[in-house]
């Protein structure tokens, strides 16, 4: 097991599987700067490390994430928010959809702004019944950003995607279940374990399907039929020239588990 000293989230990679916590409970996991900075360094140490297979988001205390640290924007050197989206919370959008791992979203609680979007970014949501879902950026007259105005349409439909947006009305746990912003609602108690058991399921498949898989389904989301079925078929050759394909296959004539490396 190894842990990261970060002040403001805790990093765990725990054999295969890793776990980022926000960790600013008092300011509801609010993003200042150096959460920011923290979080992209965190995930690119889930890039870096081979024996990581899967990475969980989640939040410390009774929040996921209240978004951009708002008291921040009071202090002297913030930046113009323009700048400080292109350069903190861009990469830190594309760092988890580029992650070629899967990437679970455990939200834990209250998900507004930016939180929402960071749990958008990931590629499955499992959230606890006390979470709530707010896109705040109107209340503080901004516009949504790091991917929510992206990601939120595909998922829900551009409807409710304009009426959460316009409203800024908080989308309860079980709402957000039903109308498929979040994969399934678990008991709050219950939510690590949950997000754990998928992750070590998932851990357990081929590393390089999934990560194919994660390129293909990213893919289809920005083009046609016929580029999908393309891109398909090229990804498929790498996929079938890799040891776990072989791995796969014997595993399936000798009626046993497969064991897979990731090559
Ligand atoms: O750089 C940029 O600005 C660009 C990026 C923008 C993207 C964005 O994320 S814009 C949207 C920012 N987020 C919000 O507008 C949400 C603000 N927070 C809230 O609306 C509410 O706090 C919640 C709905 C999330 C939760 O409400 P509640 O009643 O459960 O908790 P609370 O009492 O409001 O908050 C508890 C504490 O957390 C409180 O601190 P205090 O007064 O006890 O010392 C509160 O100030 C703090 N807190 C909550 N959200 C933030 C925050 N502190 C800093 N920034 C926050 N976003």
């Amino acid at each position: 097991m190894s842990a990261s000293g970060f002040e403001t989230i805790r990093y765990r990679a725990d054999g295969a599987v890793a776990t980022i916590t926000l960790a600013r409970p008092a300011a509801l996991n609010a993003l200042d700067r150096t959460l920011k900075t923290e979080l992209l360094a965190a995930i690119r140490e889930a890039a870096r490390d081979r024996a990581v297979r899967v990475l969980i988001l989640t939040g410390e205390g009774r929040a996921f994430c209240a978004g951009q640290d708002l008291k921040e924007r009071f202090e002297p050197g913030t930046g113009a928010i323009g700048r400080v989206v292109r350069e903190r919370y861009t990469p830190i959008i594309l760092g988890l959809r580029r992650l070629e791992k899967p990437v679970i979203a455990a939200v834990n609680g209250v998900a507004a702004g930016a939180g929402v979007s960071l749990a958008l970014a990931a590629d499955i949501r499992l959230a606890a019944d006390s979470a709530s879902f707010t896109l705040a950026f109107a209340r503080v007259g901004l516009v949504p950003d790091s991917g929510a105005s992206w990601f939120l349409p595909r998922l829900v439909g551009y409807a409710r995607a304009a009426e959460l947006i316009f409203t800024t009305d908080p989308v309860p746990a079980a709402e957000a279940e039903r109308i498929g912003l979040v994969n399934r609602v678990v008991p709050a108690e219950r939510l690590l374990d949950e997000a754990r058991t998928l992750a070590s399921r998932l851990a357990t498949m081929a590393p390089l399907a999934l990560a194919l898989a994660k390129r293909e389904l990213g893919r289809a989301m920005e083009v046609g039929l016929e580029k999908a079925l393309d891109y398909e078929a090229s990804l498929q050759a790498i996929a079938g020239r890799s040891a776990d394909h072989a791995e796969g296959l014997a595993a399936f004539l000798e009626k046993r588990p497969p064991r897979f490396e990731g090559h």
